[in-house]
């Protein structure tokens, strides 16, 4: 088998030199440095390209959550990139899985359609995945994008959840419906349809609270708030998001299984990258679920959240080939 050359020059630095690419890879640094760490013990001049080999490559994704599945597709790759002696350099190494990676996600880069007018964006999941911050960021790029946003303070259960959706519709001067905390879900979702409606809205987005799909009267107010809209219009809520927390791995697999199943999810997105090394979790999620993934967030702050890029994200992630030459 041939050894790999360590020496050939990469072009891909120049690639993540741009100020927003570099900025992605710098939040995504974790997970492109523990990638980097697995993926440097395989380039070793003494290395054969052996079943071993391919078990440290798979040790290698899987530390960084991309799951067995989508580890496995990559490893396929570049088990055929050997059989056509196309890998010579750590270069080659990376444009295999480089591209595998792509494939996998393929159905999660489109294209964000608003296509009703008000659009009805339910936003669902977990405690503390980042649903309220999230929401807040997607308001603000949408009314960059010149489209007028309301929100709704349908997390009528936790204390505060009114307050922090309120204060941030005052900081981005974006109405909020709200009424008390206890009061009903679906009554809040079903007040602010109404007033999006009358105050011709582009986009209604409404927070929901954290839940476990355990909690069953809570996964039925859910279903309900969905029955409420659905009497005011057929087609609302237009899209059911969910957000997950990059950091729980694997777990979101389950999350999303669940939340799926109660009220049907049609997009995803991934939050708190920027904290973890597990950021392989999108590719498996994307590959069980290809679902569009509309955002990813990589920071606390209002505009770190960017509209999903299949390219930009697989750039920002995969470590360079200098870095696996010597990784840091
Ligand atoms: N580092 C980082 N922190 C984030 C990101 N997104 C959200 N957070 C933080 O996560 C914490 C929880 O965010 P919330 O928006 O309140 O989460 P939530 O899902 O609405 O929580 P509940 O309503 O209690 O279920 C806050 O401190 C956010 O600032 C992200 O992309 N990166
Ligand atoms: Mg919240």
């Amino acid at each position: 088998m041939p050894l790999f050359n360590k020496t050939k020059k990469t072009e891909y630095t120049a690639k993540s030199s741009g100020t927003s690419q570099s900025r992605l890879s710098e939040r995504l640094s974790k997970t492109r440095n523990a990638l980097a760490r697995g993926f440097s013990g395989l380039l070793g001049g003494a290395h054969e390209i052996d079943a071993e080999w391919f078990d440290d490559m798979e040790e290698a994704l899987i530390s960084a959550d991309l799951g067995v599945a989508p580890s496995a597709k990559i490893i396929r790759r570049v088990k055929r990139a050997v059989e056509r002696k196309a890998l010579r350099s750590a270069e080659d190494l990376l444009s295999a899985i480089r591209d595998e990676m792509a494939t996998i996600l393929k159905p999660c880069d489109q294209n964000w359609a608003l296509d009703a007018r008000p659009y009805v964006l339910l936003v669902v999941g977990v405690n503390g995945v980042g649903k309220t911050t999230t929401i807040a960021k997607i308001a603000q790029w949408l009314m960059a994008q010149k489209k007028s946003v309301m929100l709704a303070a349908a997390d009528t259960f936790r204390a505060a959840a009114v307050e922090q959706l309120t204060r941030w519709g005052e900081r981005l001067q974006v109405p909020v419906i709200a009424q008390a905390q206890g009061s009903d879900a679906a009554a809040v979702a079903h007040d602010a349809l109404l007033s999006a409606r009358a105050k011709s809205a582009d986009v209604l987005i409404i927070d929901t609270a954290g839940r476990q799909h355990t909690q069953t009267e809570l996964m039925e107010q859910l279903r309900k708030m969905k029955r409420v809209l659905q009497k005011l219009e057929p087609a609302a809520p237009h899209e059911v998001l969910q957000v997950l927390d990059a950091g729980t791995g694997q777990n979101a697999l389950s999350q999303l299984e669940h939340f799926n199943q109660a009220v049907g999810v049609n997009s995803v997105c991934l939050t708190k990258l920027d904290g973890t090394a597990k950021g392989g979790i999108l590719l498996a999620v994307a590959d069980k679920f290809a679902l569009p993934v509309r955002f990813i967030g990589v920071g606390e702050g209002a505009s770190d959240l960017r509209p999903f890029d299949k390219h930009q994200f697989i750039d920002a992630l995969l470590p360079v080939a200098d870095m696996l030459r010597s990784p840091n």
